[in-house]
């Protein structure tokens, strides 16, 4: 094998291992640490209706692709989920003044900005029939819709699973 393709091997298997293959959560702020209003713990593929990130988007997602997947000002002081609160203070930079790599304003009580929460609220009944969780809107069509809202999951999590395993491979080889 020849050296400039062993090397890319390298950086890509380090990368993978390292960052996870999220490429996109560190243009906005606190990307990595994002919580899953359904669930405990974190919603990696922020701009995603499904959790770990891979097919359609969310409405923060639709707005982050519209804003070049820059934190614009505009962007930032949008409330993209319609949840009363802006996509800045959702995410702890509630003056719109994070610029990428530095630290936010806050780094703890963040909210989803692509998930309208409280999810059973009137605000946000029927409005996210995609979401697996919050199907409290007392309607039957809402929860026939959020039965099926994961199935952007399996496939993703296949493509990430194909993804490692490739690189280990690869990574076991060299
Ligand atoms: C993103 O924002 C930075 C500074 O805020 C700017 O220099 C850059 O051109 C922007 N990129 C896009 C794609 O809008
Ligand atoms: C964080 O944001 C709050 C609310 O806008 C502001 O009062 C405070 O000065 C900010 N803190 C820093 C360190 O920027
Ligand atoms: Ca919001």
């Amino acid at each position: 094998m020849e050296k400039f393709t062993l090397i890319a091997i390298v950086i890509l298997c380090t990368i993978s291992s390292t960052y996870g293959y999220q490429p996109y959560q560190s243009n906005i702020p606190n990307g990595n640490i994002v919580p899953n209003p359904c669930a405990n713990g974190i919603w990696p593929g922020v701009g995603h209706q499904a959790v770990n990130g891979g097919g359609a988007r969310n409405p923060f997602g639709v707005a982050f692709a519209a804003a070049g997947r820059n934190w614009t000002t505009a962007f930032c002081q949008a409330d993209s989920d319609g949840d009363g609160m802006s996509n800045g203070e959702e995410l702890g930079d509630p003056d719109c003044v994070w610029t990428k790599g530095a630290t936010p304003n806050a780094t703890t009580g963040l909210s989803h900005p692509g998930v309208c929460t409280p999810v059973n609220s009137a605000a946000c009944c029927g409005k996210q029939s995609w979401l697996s969780c919050g199907v409290a809107c007392n309607t039957t069509t809402t929860q026939a819709a959020a039965t099926t809202a994961t199935s952007g999951a399996p496939q993703l999590f296949t493509y990430h699973c194909v993804f490692y395993i490739i690189s280990l491979i690869v990574c076991a080889l060299r």
